[in-house]
C-alpha cells in the first residue's frame, strides 16, 4: 500500500470514530456546543432551520404589528406592543445561536431580502380584523410552542437553551390570544361572527406551520437521527390538533373541515385533506403577502442604516477609550 492510501485509510477511521463519538453524546443525552466536533451536515442543517427560525420571528412581528395603532384599548394596545417587541427579542436569540455555527448575521438577513431564505408560511397572509391577533396569539403561537418544546430538548446546547427562554414567553402569547378569543366568542354575536371568520380563514395556514407531511418531508430524517427534531410533523400536527378542537367546541366555535371527525380507535381528531399545493406556493414566495412581507423588511432594514452605524461608531469609541 502506497502511503498516500494509508493516510486516506487513515483519515476514514478518524472520521468514522468521530462519527461514532459524536452520536453517542447525542445517545446519552449530552449537547453538542460550539466548538466541538460535528458533522458538516448537522452544522448545515442547523443553520438552515435556526436562520429560517429567526426570519420567522422578524417577518411574524409585520401581521400582528399591523393591529398596534388600532388595538380597541390601551390595555390590549399594551399588550400587543410587548408582544410584539418579544417577538423581535425571539430574533436576535435564534440569530445568535446560528451565529455560534459560523453564520454571519449579514449574510443571514442578505438570504432573507432577497428572498432566498424561506420563513414560515403563516406570515404570508393577511391580518384582517382584530380578531386574528387573538387567534394568532391562540392557535399560531400554540403551534410553535408544541414545535419549540421539542426543540428545547435538541441536541444542540445554544439552540435548545434559547428554545428555553423562547417558549416561556411563548405561553404568554398563547394565553393573551386564548384569552381574547374567548372574551369574542362569548361576546355580542357580531364578535363571535369575527372570531370565527378569523378562525375559518387561520385554521389551514396553521396546520401547515408542522411542515409537510412526513413522507414528504426530506430533512426530518436526519434530524432526527442527530436528535434536532425527536417529534415528526405529523406527530406533532396530531397533538394540536387533539388539543385545539375540544377547546374550540367548547366556546362553539368550528373549523372549517367538513371531514372532521374523531376516531375511537386510535382517539384522534382526523381531518379531512390539507391543501399540500398551497403550502408550497406559499413557502416559495407565491402567498397572498409574500411580496408586502419582504418589502416591509428590506425597507426596515434600510431604514435601519443609521442605527446601526451609529452604534458601530459607539463600539469603536469605546474599544479607543479602553486601550
Ligand atoms: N414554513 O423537510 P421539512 C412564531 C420547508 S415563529 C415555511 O419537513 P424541516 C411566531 C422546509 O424549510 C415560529 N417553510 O423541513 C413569530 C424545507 O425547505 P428547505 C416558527 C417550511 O426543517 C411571530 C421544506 O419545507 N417556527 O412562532 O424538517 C409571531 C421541507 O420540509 C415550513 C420555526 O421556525 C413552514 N411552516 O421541518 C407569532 C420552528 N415547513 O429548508 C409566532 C423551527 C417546512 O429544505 N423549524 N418548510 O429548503 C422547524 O421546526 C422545522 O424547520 C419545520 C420544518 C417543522 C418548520
Amino acid at each position: 500500500m502506497y502511503g498516500a492510501e494509508i493516510d486516506e485509510i487513515d483519515q476514514k477511521a478518524v472520521a468514522d470514530h468521530q462519527l461514532r463519538e459524536f452520536e453517542a453524546r447525542i445517545a446519552r443525552g449530552e449537547k453538542i456546543e460550539p466548538g466541538d466536533w460535528m458533522p458538516t451536515e448537522y452544522r448545515r442543517q442547523l443553520v438552515r432551520m435556526i436562520s429560517q427560525h429567526a426570519h420567522s420571528e422578524v417577518v411574524g412581528m409585520l401581521p400582528e404589528g399591523a393591529w398596534i395603532t388600532r388595538a380597541p384599548s390601551l390595555r390590549r394596545k399594551m399588550i400587543l406592543l410587548a408582544k410584539v417587541q418579544d417577538e423581535a427579542g425571539h430574533g436576535q436569540y435564534l440569530y445568535h445561536a446560528a451565529e455560534t455555527l459560523g453564520a454571519t448575521r449579514e449574510e443571514m438577513l442578505e438570504a432573507l431580502h432577497s428572498g432566498s431564505a424561506k420563513y414560515s408560511n403563516i406570515f404570508n397572509y393577511p391580518t384582517l380584523n382584530w380578531a386574528d391577533v387573538g387567534v394568532i396569539g391562540y392557535l399560531v403561537d400554540f403551534a410553535a410552542i408544541l414545535n419549540q418544546t421539542m426543540l428545547a430538548r435538541c441536541s444542540y446546547g445554544p439552540y435548545a437553551r434559547a428554545m428555553v427562554r423562547i417558549c416561556a414567553e411563548e405561553n404568554f402569547h398563547k394565553k393573551q390570544g386564548q384569552d381574547l378569543v374567548i372574551r369574542m366568542a362569548q361576546g355580542t354575536p357580531h364578535q363571535k361572527a369575527m372570531v370565527q371568520d378569523s378562525i375559518n380563514r387561520w385554521w389551514w395556514p396553521t396546520l401547515m406551520m408542522f411542515g409537510p407531511p412526513d413522507s414528504d418531508s426530506p430533512n426530518s430524517p436526519v434530524l432526527k437521527r442527530w436528535g434536532i427534531k425527536t417529534k415528526t410533523n405529523d406527530e406533532l400536527r396530531q397533538t394540536f390538533i387533539n388539543e385545539v378542537i375540544p377547546e374550540l367546541h367548547a366556546l362553539e366555535l368550528s373549523v372549517p373541515d367538513p371531514d372532521l371527525h374523531y376516531d375511537p380507535q386510535t382517539e384522534n381528531w382526523v381531518t379531512g385533506p390539507i391543501n399540500w399545493d398551497e403550502f408550497w406556493r406559499v413557502i416559495q414566495g407565491d402567498g397572498p403577502c409574500n411580496k408586502e412581507r419582504l418589502e416591509a423588511r428590506v425597507n426596515a432594514h434600510a431604514e435601519g442604516y443609521w442605527v446601526r452605524d451609529a452604534l458601530a461608531a459607539y463600539a469603536r469609541k469605546q474599544s479607543i477609550d479602553h486601550t
